[in-house]
């Protein structure tokens, strides 16, 4: 798509809060057999039923490779979704689409962040990502809008979350890794950041959840639900690895303030498990060198926080665990405007994510 060469900041573009009003929301169908078991086939019935869920609110459309085209477009036959064809390497189009960016008078516009599989040949998930690179240029493409390229600095959507009034949260662990940006120094990136996402102020929290693939992502840990309240994965098990993550960030968001000088208002998700895979389903994904090993003794990275806020309604992975209710109840509760929907997540965590990553909304104009 035609690239403009200054930024978003320059040109009076942001990103808006997930919870602004939504054109649609874009998903890219899972089929790589060395990340999704048995042949992607459990992921594409449970990737059908998020966007069938989205589709009740909102119109969705699945990007799928030509070989998988006549079977997505067969599971996904609804009225709401709209199944087109584009090449990709998996299927996180939170990391791999672009991050919509608009004006407030009817603009719309994308940033296309370098993407390197969530840290190249340092700890990244998979080798080639090109065409995982190139998805965002091509939704940007069919959607006319233009493109702010940010080559060579990598970012994942997932690994951003902003309130749509000047903050944005994120991880250190994530964007501050040395397989990410290693040249750039903390400010350096603050300022890539203030320019692409036009926000004033970052909130840096320490950690993700453990053992989260992605390094951390911090949309799988903590988000806005609204200006000035955050929600956040929480355990109060000491002998859980995520106690140490939970509290340091708990202490930093609670002596943070947000762009509008707001304290905010913590808000509490439990973590579901522990969940691990078994070994039926560990055995049903082929084996690559080089890709992200899957063993019944690795711990999952399960989240609730991993929900996607949809015009009227919020998309909340469920798990089977005791804690599902729990975690309905409490988003019921903090958005009561909304209808909230659980469907099914452990197929979507088995391959290292859920639905907030499997999931890009393109902002209303
Ligand atoms: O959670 C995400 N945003 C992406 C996870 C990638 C996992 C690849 N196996």
């Amino acid at each position: 798509m035609y690239s403009l060469h200054s930024t978003p900041r320059h040109d009076g573009f942001h990103m808006p809060a997930e919870w602004a009003p939504h054109a649609q929301t874009w998903m890219v169908w899972p089929e790589r057999t060395d990340n999704w078991r048995m042949g992607a086939k459990p992921a594409q019935a449970a990737f059908a039923e998020v966007a069938r869920a989205i589709a009740s609110f909102e119109p969705v459309t699945v990007c799928v490779s030509a070989a998988q085209y006549e079977n997505a477009s067969l599971q996904l036959d609804h009225p709401g979704i709209r199944v087109i064809e584009i090449s990709s390497d998996d299927a996180w189009v939170r990391d791999t689409g672009p991050t919509f960016v608009i004006n407030g008078q009817g603009g719309l516009r994308g940033v296309d962040w370098t993407f390197n599989a969530w840290g190249g040949f340092n700890g990244g998930l998979y080798w080639p990502w090109q065409r995982d690179d190139q998805v965002a240029d091509k939704i940007l493409g069919l959607e006319r809008c233009p493109r702010y390229r940010t080559e060579g600095f990598v970012l994942e959507g997932g690994a951003i979350h902003v309130d749509g009034e000047g903050t944005v949260l994120t991880t250190e662990e994530c964007l501050l890794n040395s397989n990410r940006n290693p040249e750039l120094a903390r400010q350096e990136i603050e300022l890539m950041l203030a320019d692409y996402l036009n926000i004033e102020k970052v909130i840096w929290l320490p950690y993700g959840l453990f053992n989260d693939e992605t390094d951390g992502h911090i949309d799988n840990f903590c988000c806005f639900i609204r200006p000035g309240e955050v929600l956040l994965a929480w355990t109060d098990d000491e002998d859980d690895p995520n106690y140490q993550r939970c509290h340091a960030a708990l202490k930093v968001l609670q002596a943070s303030r947000d762009a509008q000088g707001r304290d905010l208002v913590v808000h509490r998700m439990p973590i579901p498990g522990p969940l691990y895979a078994t070994a039926e389903e560990c055995v049903g994904v082929d084996r690559v060198t080089g890709t992200q090993p899957r063993d019944p003794s690795i711990r999952l990275a399960g989240s609730y926080v991993n929900f996607l806020i949809v015009n009227d309604g919020i998309v909340v992975p469920g798990f089977d665990e005791p804690e599902d209710q729990a975690a309905l109840d409490i988003l019921q509760e903090l958005f009561p405007e909304r209808r909230v929907v659980m469907v099914p997540g452990r197929e979507i965590l088995l391959g290292g994510g859920n639905v907030h990553c499997i999931t890009q909304q393109q902002p209303a104009r």
